[in-house]
């Protein structure tokens, strides 16, 4: 943990009782706690406005015998491979699925695909949430994860051999 800093605010007595009475409902032990809480919340808005790298969860719900749309949200998602880390698909009863992607990279990247795939015909609720790790103590540079290790930058890295194809492949619906 990094080195604590205090510091005193002024505040106006109405604004501290509304704020204690609703850190209180939120389940806050300490003032503190909730005033980092709301520092780091800031801190992801901002690098969202930004367009710094972040990481965004977007959940999609669907029918998925809307023609053509599986295969729409799928390409789409092939199309930002580099940005995709994950998909998770659950199907919520016999119509419908739930799709939810987490991606990580620049904000303005991941908003774009966002409303790419949440304006997808077909796509009944979408949503994204965007995350960081500012304010976590980490660079939000750095890559995908923190580790001693040096990475070999891009263009370095040997080109991947072609990928045979695999069979079956199986279609998610
Ligand atoms: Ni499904």
């Amino acid at each position: 943990m990094t080195d604590l800093v205090r510091f005193g605010i002024a505040v106006d007595q109405d604004l501290i009782t509304r704020f204690d009475d609703h850190i209180a409902r939120r389940g806050y032990a300490t003032r503190s706690e909730a005033l980092r809480d709301l520092m780091r919340a800031d801190l992801v808005r901002d690098a969202w406005d930004r367009g710094d790298e972040t990481i965004a969860t977007i959940s999609l719900v669907y029918d998925h015998h809307v023609a053509e749309l599986t295969e729409a949200l799928n390409e789409l998602q092939h199309s930002h491979h580099d940005y995709v880390l994950c998909t998770t698909h659950v199907h919520l009863d016999a119509d419908h699925c739930l799709e939810v992607v987490i991606t990580r990279g620049p904000a303005h990247v991941l908003k774009r695909l966002a409303d790419r795939l949440t304006s997808a015909k077909g796509v009944i609720n979408g949503s994204v949430t965007g995350t960081s790790l500012v304010g976590a103590g980490l660079d939000p540079r750095a890559g995908a994860h923190a580790h001693p290790h040096p990475h070999a930058a891009e263009a370095d890295r040997p080109a991947r051999a072609p990928r045979k194809p695999r069979i079956p492949v199986r279609r998610r619906s």
